[in-house]
């Protein structure tokens, strides 16, 4: 005979067991998308910029196809962001230009559309950018 307590206890397990699986699902596969930022002028200082993103998949491999907008922005009251799309100048490449209106601590948002419809969003901090 199976008790009510047992029959609790299997229905908590399985529900356990969903929540786990779906989170996994969600998370782990995007975590493992390798993404990587270089700015040039390095040190990038006020004025025009141009920011290459590398992205490699979960095997390391260039990741090719994927949708690439950045959103550059200070963390001060009154700041106005700016905007970019980066366009793919070789497999996994992309590169976008900035235009970075003031010096001070930036941090640019990259929001990735791969090519199977996931999105993810990084920040990368660009601290201590130089008044030319
Ligand atoms: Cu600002």
């Amino acid at each position: 005979m199976v008790t009510k307590k047992q029959l609790l206890l299997v229905i908590f397990g399985i529900t356990l067991l969903l929540v786990t699986g779906c989170r996994r699902g969600q998370t782990s596969d995007i975590s493992d998308i390798g993404l990587d930022l270089s700015i040039s002028p390095d040190p990038p200082t006020t004025g025009p910029a141009a920011v290459v993103i590398q992205l490699t998949d979960e095997a390391g491999q260039p990741l090719a196809g994927a949708k690439v907008e950045l959103e550059g922005n200070m963390s001060h009251a009154g700041m106005t962001p700016v905007f970019s799309q980066a366009k793919e100048i070789e497999p996994g490449q992309y590169e976008a230009p900035l235009e970075f209106t003031m010096g001070g601590d930036w941090f640019i948002l990259v929001k990735v559309t791969l090519p199977d419809g996931r999105q993810l969003e990084r920040q990368v901090d660009v601290p201590g950018v130089e008044t030319r």
